[in-house]
């Protein structure tokens, strides 16, 4: 009963456009989602990503990124994330071109008490050049509604757009087309108040995209997705003014070892914390114009230089043990006998999981949120065809075996529940393993209650 209430709640939630959607990397895995800008808009985060979709005949380029609409996405703990549904879509802005599917990578701001949601696109319009026009759309609240401009920004032709606003008030836009530019932007957000520059001390060689410009502690910080090899890495250029000159300094992420060949990202400090947010085809490993976007936590050093990021499938924020923990989003996974599979190849939307072919293998998921109060049981979610026992341990391998359950033999998915013998009140690593040698098991989640 519990359930069917909880199934109704969720689809209502999804007919009016909210529903909910969890952590760790990817974040949003109810769609394709890329080209993530985040903001802090009042106490809560705000991301903005394209939507990408698959192609269907008559509807996108298939083999091409197919993109439609966008979605805006919050959350006020970086750990549970709303889907606000849809904000502009591409039939019902007046000056782009019919079905076009390029509603590529936008950003928004907030400014003079309006949000503003700048978006790159195709126009019905090609005799002032062919190739992608930058728009505007405004609302009086970050999840809209949006209304967009009957016409894009005269004199920008690019995608990616980026409006920094700098401490003086002055806002600036950038973009690319071959070359990164930048530009100020009028008070009223929507029309250049100067020539753009060409920010000109970048890599000339291999395709540079996507600037996100930010400023911290007095340094202009030019971010940007570079090929310097075969696909895109994140790279950074300094300077002491918005529009340069900048120097380069260095990379950020390093190109993705699977080969998805864009990556896009931004910076978000939100709690004294700074984070990049980018995205890889972890839902659509097998075709990359299919993205879904990721969170990990970023640093600086002493000199202002950007610690590299190492991409994380456990992405940032605690998890509650009282929600469903994929193990599959692992911190640590051991080198044999545990591998990370989708639960339906045909639906990659059901996520993953965590395969043990033998006793030897285990997994380590980091930052669970126990609280003060000893659950009671705890439910995992498991499959065994011949039946296995795994051991729940906090913290390590060492550490105190909180309960074991018995996964029963047959093969087919059961969520079994087993009491929890000890505890320690506090945050822990959840550490999972069969408890015998012979025992091969499936693990889609685990649960406290
Ligand atoms: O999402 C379409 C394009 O791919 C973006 O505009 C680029 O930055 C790249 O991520």
């Amino acid at each position: 009963m519990r359930t069917l209430k909880l199934y109704a709640l969720l689809a209502a939630l999804t007919l009016i456009g909210l529903s909910p959607a969890y952590s760790q990397n990817p974040f949003i895995t109810n769609q394709f989602t890329a080209d993530p800008t985040a903001r802090v808009f009042g106490d809560r985060v705000y991301v903005y990503p394209s939507h990408d979709i698959r192609a269907t005949p008559g509807h996108g380029r298939a083999g091409w990124f197919v993109m439609a609409d966008y979605h805006v996405f919050s959350s006020a703990n970086l750990t549970d994330w709303t889907d606000h549904g849809v904000i502009v879509t591409q039939n019902k802005v007046p000056w782009v071109k019919p079905d076009s599917y390029s509603m590529w990578a936008p950003d928004c701001v907030f400014r003079n008490g309006k949000y503003y949601f700048y978006f790159p696109t195709t126009p019905r319009d090609t005799t002032q050049g062919k190739g992608f026009r930058i728009g505007v759309a405004v609302a009086d609240k970050p999840t809209g509604p949006f209304v967009p401009q009957v016409a894009p920004i005269a004199g920008v032709h690019g995608i990616d757009p980026n409006v920094f606003i700098d401490k003086d008030g002055q806002v600036y836009l950038y973009w690319s087309q071959g070359n990164i530019y930048g530009a100020k932007l009028k008070n009223n957000m929507l029309e250049l108040a100067a020539e753009p520059k060409t920010l000109g001390e970048l890599p000339t060689k291999g395709l540079k995209e996507g600037p996100y410009v930010f400023e911290r502690k007095g340094i202009y910080y030019l971010t940007y997705p570079h090929v310097e090899n075969k696909t895109e890495r994140l790279e950074y250029a300094t300077s002491t003014s918005p529009l340069g000159p900048f120097t380069v300094k260095g990379v950020i992420m390093d190109e993705s070892p699977t080969g998805c060949w864009t990556n896009h990202h931004s910076f978000l400090q939100f709690k004294n914390q700074w984070y990049l947010f980018y995205h890889h085809n972890d839902l659509s490993p097998n075709f990359d114009k299919n993205r879904s976007i990721r969170i990990d936590s970023l640093s600086f050093a002493a000199d202002g230089s950007i610690r590299k990021v190492q991409p994380t499938l456990r992405g940032v924020g605690l998890t509650s043990a009282k929600q469903k923990i994929q193990l599959d989003r692992y911190s640590r996974l051991s080198e044999q006998d545990a591998t990370i599979a989708f639960l339906d190849t045909a639906n990659t939307f059901q996520g993953w999981k965590t395969v043990f072919a033998s006793g030897s293998g285990w997994v380590q998921y980091n930052g669970v949120a126990f609280g003060q109060q000893k659950p009671k049981t705890v439910s995992l979610r498991g499959a065994s065809t011949a039946g296995a026992i795994l051991q729940i341990r906090l913290d390590n391998a060492a550490g105190p075996v909180v309960a074991e359950v018995t996964v029963p033999k047959g093969g087919a998915w059961q969520e079994i529940k087993a009491p929890v013998t000890a505890f320690t009140p506090g945050t822990h690593a959840l550490y999972v393993a069969p408890k015998s040698k012979a025992a091969a098991v499936e693990v889609d989640w685990v649960r406290f209650e």
